[in-house]
């Protein structure tokens, strides 16, 4: 097993990795900026190292001075959490060449999906079901994209190889802007991502967003954990999560799950990932790869039952997985709401101290938080402060869980955002199951 772990993150998913360490034997050490000397797993952590300055570029995001940490605290292996430089294969690369493990897949498979053109091109080999489009970069030749583009059918959309997650992308609504689009997006992305390179798919107009969960290990054992609907969101922030997804059957499910299992071994995937996909009219399209685990992992592990943090990190000091397929079954229905420090109507940040924090509780009921009596939100992060979840029996089971644990919960002191998930769990379609990615947007724009 790993020895001593460096957590390069902070927040409550440094507490998450923190706890699967402990869990473990592992040692901790916590590394953190001038602004986060009073984070709670700082406090639990075997040995705590400040890196640098609160600007995430001076700290969370500086590598030589993690890889400093590591040096001076004799760790073993970094786990990079979600975000920062979970999905930089610089750092991957460096902390292997320092002699670390990284908790993660090899960066080279990193850069391969990092890269949304070869992500493409792998997933279509393995045969995951893809979005009908350019099948690689687009070229300078005008009458070939315009071509390429009435074949496939107005809206298309360009995107970026360097963007994801909702950046670097343009939609072309027919024929007269579609060359103008494609050298925007180009010329933005060279910008953005220093790659000028684009590609094309069709665009899907009311979508939702489904994501699979896979877990490999180095003996060549991969498994899916089933997926999870992610498409309560706004401005590309997801807001609430849930596994499974709802009207997905257990045959539809053994089906994409398998093409993401045979695509993790084609191109010999290590750790947690997820796979990304559009589904719409009963169909699923992939569109990207997540080389990191995600701060929905939450629901997925309370239907299956698999600790997914604890399996990166076996999985990373070479043992096997703990689980085969088989033995995956997928128990009841998880929600997840994520809590951010933000105004109600402006969605703006809101830090500033946390003067009273009640934890909801109950059977069923998780929350994932490093947030306390007396804690101060720093204005140098993203706004999520924690994540509720719940599980139940039935999907209905857990809306009720969920709408009691908000009613519970007390964060006074900070503007956040308890109250809209309590109208998106009265909401009707909400509770009917299976909205699409705009519908929170539209909700919004409504009131
Ligand atoms: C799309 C799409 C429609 N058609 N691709 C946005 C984030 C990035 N991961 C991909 N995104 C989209 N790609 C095709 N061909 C619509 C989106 C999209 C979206 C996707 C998932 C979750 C929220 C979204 C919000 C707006 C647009």
């Amino acid at each position: 097993m790993l020895e001593k772990v460096l957590i390069a993150n902070r927040g409550e998913i440094a507490l998450r990795i923190l706890r699967a360490c402990r869990d473990l034997g592992i040692e901790t050490v916590a590394v953190y900026s001038q602004a986060d000397r009073d984070l709670k797993h700082v406090r639990l952590a075997d040995e705590a190292v400040c890196i640098g300055p609160p600007a995430s570029t001076s700290s969370y995001l500086n590598i030589p001075a993690i890889i400093s940490a590591a040096e001076i605290t004799n760790a073993t292996a970094i786990h990079p959490g979600y975000g920062f430089l979970a999905e930089n294969a610089d750092f991957a690369e460096r902390i292997e060449s320092s002699g670390f493990i990284f908790v993660g897949p090899s960066a080279e498979v990193i850069r391969l999906m990092g890269d949304k053109v070869s992500a493409i091109r792998e997933m279509r080999a393995a045969g995951v079901p893809c979005v009908p489009g350019s099948d690689g970069p687009l070229d300078n030749n005008n009458q070939k994209n315009l071509e390429l583009a009435r074949k496939i059918g107005y809206p298309i959309i360009i995107k970026a190889a360097g963007g994801g997650g909702g950046r670097g992308m343009r939609v072309v609504e027919d024929e007269s802007e579609l060359i103008k689009s494609i050298e925007l997006t180009q010329t933005e992305a060279r910008v953005a991502f220093n790659n000028d390179v684009v590609y094309m798919e069709k665009f899907l107009k009311q979508p939702r967003h489904i994501e699979f969960q896979v877990l490999a290990d180095t003996l060549g054992n991969v498994i899916h954990l089933g997926e999870r609907d992610c498409s309560m969101q706004r401005r590309h922030q997801k807001v609430v999560e849930e596994a499974p997804a709802p009207g997905i059957t257990e045959e539809v499910r053994q089906e994409i799950g398998m093409r993401c299992v045979e695509a993790c071994k084609r191109i010999g995937y290590r750790g947690a990932g997820t796979f990304e996909f559009l589904y719409e009219n009963g169909e699923f399209y992939f569109i990207e790869m997540n080389t990191r685990v995600q701060v929905e992992h939450p629901v997925t592990e309370l239907v299956t039952g698999v600790d997914i943090i604890r399996q990166q990190l076996q999985v990373a000091s070479g043992m096997p997985l703990d689980w085969t397929q088989d033995r995956i079954r997928l128990n009841g229905n998880a929600i997840e709401c994520r809590i951010n420090a933000e105004d109600p109507d402006t969605f703006m940040p809101s830090p500033g101290t946390i003067t009273h924090y009640h934890a909801p509780g109950g059977l069923g009921v998780r929350m994932d938080t490093h947030i306390y009596n007396g804690y101060k939100v720093p204005p140098h992060y993203d706004s999520m402060i924690g994540k509720l979840i719940v599980h139940g029996r039935d999907r209905e089971t857990a809306i009720a869980r969920m709408r009691g644990a908000l009613s519970e919960i007390l964060v006074n002191g900070i503007k956040t955002n308890i109250l809209l998930h309590q109208r998106i769990l009265e909401d009707p379609a909400f509770q009917a199951g299976g909205t699409d990615i705009h519908y929170l947007e539209k909700k919004l724009g409504l009131q």
